[in-house]
């Protein structure tokens, strides 16, 4: 499990670099949380304000994931059971996203 979290942590601090949709400076305004729970995000669809930041909390005994598939705008990477993702938006934008291992969980995130 701890090497497990480290991977994710690492793949975490790559993927902020590489995308301009994140914000790269900690000015989080407000931390909002999307339960995965039953193999569902909730709530799916979620509004915030450029700034905000999104934590994924896992509670599910499988691995999920966020993963914004349409422009690879953002993803979490892999979840376990009991642990936690976040992720900070630094633009506008409406983005719908999925977990990668199931591809039928869904959920947007709305950033005005
Ligand atoms: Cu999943």
């Amino acid at each position: 499990m701890t090497k497990t979290r480290r991977e994710f942590m690492h793949m975490g601090a790559a993927t902020l670099a590489a995308l301009p949709v994140l914000a790269t400076t900690a000015q989080a305004q407000t931390t909002h949380t999307v339960t995965i729970k039953n193999m569902q995000f909730s709530p799916p669809n979620l509004t915030v304000s450029v700034g905000d930041t999104i934590t994924w909390v896992n509670e599910d005994r499988v691995r999920h994931s966020a993963w914004e598939s349409n422009g690879n705008n953002f993803d979490t990477g892999l979840i376990g059971s009991g642990e936690s993702a976040s992720l900070t938006f630094g633009s506008a934008g409406t983005f719908d996203y999925r977990c990668r291992p199931h591809g039928n969980m869904r959920g947007s995130i709305t950033v005005s």
